[in-house]
């Protein structure tokens, strides 16, 4: 854990210039009309989740590089998630992902305590086979030709959600490697109604205060179809199954230039928008920090969230990415940070006047309504929130300062082998 006084004292050096500029921006908000205090009130409300795979090195098909201090199973991947939301105050859960991260309920629930967080989603796995185990995913889990096979897929999923109830979820993500790598290789249509007999056998054992979130993904590792390929197939999926059913959308599974942001805009308006992957992209599904590529792209998506938000609109926030050569703590921290600052940017938006100017076909004003709420610096109002809340002004930097990598790294011996799956 991180030392309150290194916060402090991080936090001295820093809090009369974050005043000076807090104020600034209170002023120059207050011009066009916006209550400063009201937009860092919900910024301090907004969460995003850690997925327990993210503490840990990732990496490529190629190779995997481990960082000093890795952590070494699911109760150090909680410390390292403790110490992200001490430094920033915006990431209260924890993403448990099924098997890597199995153990006992009532140990998970002390750690968790322990380290001031909660649990967010259950992921189950079905892409890869694990020792022990009966029958191989190799050609597919919920959609696999041989029933026994799905079964055993059924059976682990609802294992997750036993568990997830034990700790405090409230919902499951179901992703599934299933596909195939050659035209012809499977029958499309047979395949599809295998997978949804198998996933509504899932919905069956689902709690009654629980969500089941399915996520798309175009390719990979099947490279020639998969069975959940896209925003289409996820709202079929989605719509079959149930009303406590409903889409996850990984920035990263959509083919490049997608336009991601009115896909948010279709499930929301169906009542089948049910979370997010967040993670940036360059040419696929690369996993990079989110914001690193296009934080216009995710300002968009979060001005449709603003649009669209109202009684019953809860769309879950994670983090999905893989940190391939940065520490896995110091990106997490930055990401969720670039979560909150597209979500305070959506939030400045102008909406009356932007419904005017749609409503008046002016193109050219509308598009600089929305470009006005980006440009503006929000970093005083998000620093402000951790400040408030007892957090680092400069996440990374208290980090640094507080030596908590070298700690662990002594206690913790080098891991070589692969991490858990990051889909
Ligand atoms: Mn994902």
């Amino acid at each position: 854990m991180i030392d309150k006084g290194i916060i402090e004292a991080s936090n001295d050096e820093r809090e009369a210039g974050l005043r000076a500029d807090y104020d600034a921006l209170a002023e120059q908000l207050d011009r066009r009309g916006i209550d400063i205090a009201g937009i860092k009130d919900k910024i301090a409300g907004f969460g995003i989740a850690i997925p327990s795979w993210g503490v840990g090195t990732g990496g490529t098909r190629f190779a995997r590089f481990p960082g000093p201090g890795e952590p070494r199973g699911v109760f150090d991947k909680l410390d390292d998630c403790g110490v992200i939301h001490r430094l920033t105050a915006a990431t209260p859960r924890v993403s448990l992902h099924i098997p890597w991260d199995e153990a006992d309920p009532a140990d998970l629930r002390a750690k968790a305590e322990e380290t001031g967080l909660g649990f967010d989603a259950m992921n189950s796995n079905t892409f890869s086979d694990q020792p022990g185990q009966a029958l191989s995913y190799k050609f597919g889990s919920l959609s696999h030709v041989d029933a026994a096979v799905r079964a055993q897929a059924v059976e682990h999923n609802l294992h997750c959600i036993a568990l997830g109830r034990e700790i405090g979820s409230r919902a499951l993500t179901v992703w599934v490697g299933d596909g195939s790598n050659f035209p012809g290789q499977t029958h499309l249509a047979r395949q599809f109604d295998r997978y949804l007999d198998a996933t509504k056998e899932i919905y069956a054992g689902l709690p009654g205060d629980w969500r089941l979130l399915t996520e798309h993904k175009m390719y990979e590792p099947a490279f020639y179809s998969t069975v959940v390929q896209d925003w289409g197939t996820n709202y079929l999926i989605a719509q079959e199954l149930g009303e406590r059913a409903q889409c996850l959308v990984d920035l990263g599974h959509h083919a490049p230039n997608v336009n991601i942001e009115m896909i948010v805009a279709r499930l929301a308006r169906f009542g089948k928008l049910g979370g997010f992957h967040f993670n940036d992209s360059k040419y696929g599904d690369d996993d990079l920090d989110t914001g690193a590529i296009d934080p216009y792209r995710l300002f968009l998506v979060f001005n449709e969230l603003v649009e669209a938000d109202g009684p019953g609109f809860e769309p879950m926030h994670m983090l999905d990415q893989s940190h391939n050569v940065t520490d896995p703590i110091e990106s997490l921290m930055v990401s969720a940070t670039e979560v909150q600052r597209a979500y305070a940017q959506a939030l400045l938006v102008d909406r009356a006047a932007l419904a005017g100017f749609q409503e008046g076909n002016d193109a050219l004003m509308a598009t600089t309504t929305l470009k006005r709420a980006f440009r503006t610096d929000v970093e005083p109002i998000l620093a402000m929130a951790r400040l408030e809340a007892g957090a680092a002004i400069d996440p990374v930097a208290a980090f640094r300062a507080s030596g908590y990598r070298a700690q662990v790294a002594e206690q913790r011996p080098a891991v070589a082998g692969g991490s858990g799956g990051i889909v």
